[in-house]
């Protein structure tokens, strides 16, 4: 192994791109042909997601652990759900057991 030679642009490459951006200032999942997009969404410790029903249904967004529930969103319904502690949070429709989405939260500075 060659070591440090190699390793250094690298270095030399995070410190100068920094960390990566784990989301738009505003995180949004739109729901569409039963589906949440994107499906899974990562995002900052404190940051709320909007959750969009841009389709033709009726859906939930529902936490598989119980943490949170829309309840039915209707066509062109928005509900706004904040996430303060890091983990993964699965979620699906409890219409449509089939639509799976998560929300990754990333703890502040990680
Ligand atoms: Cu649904």
């Amino acid at each position: 192994m060659s070591g440090m030679k190699q390793l250094l642009p690298l270095a030399l490459a995070a410190l100068l791109t920094g960390p990566a951006v784990a989301s738009p200032a505003a995180p949004e999942v739109n729901i569409k042909d039963d589906a949440y997009n994107p499906k899974t969404l990562t995002i900052v410790a404190g940051q709320t997601v909007t959750f969009v029903n841009a389709d033709d249904d009726a859906h939930t967004v529902t936490a598989i652990d119980g943490s949170f529930d829309s309840r039915g969103l209707d066509t062109g319904d928005v509900w706004h759900h904040a996430f303060t502690k890091p983990g993964t949070y699965r979620y699906f429709c409890e219409l449509h057991p089939f639509m799976k989405g998560a929300i990754v939260v990333k703890a502040v500075g990680s």
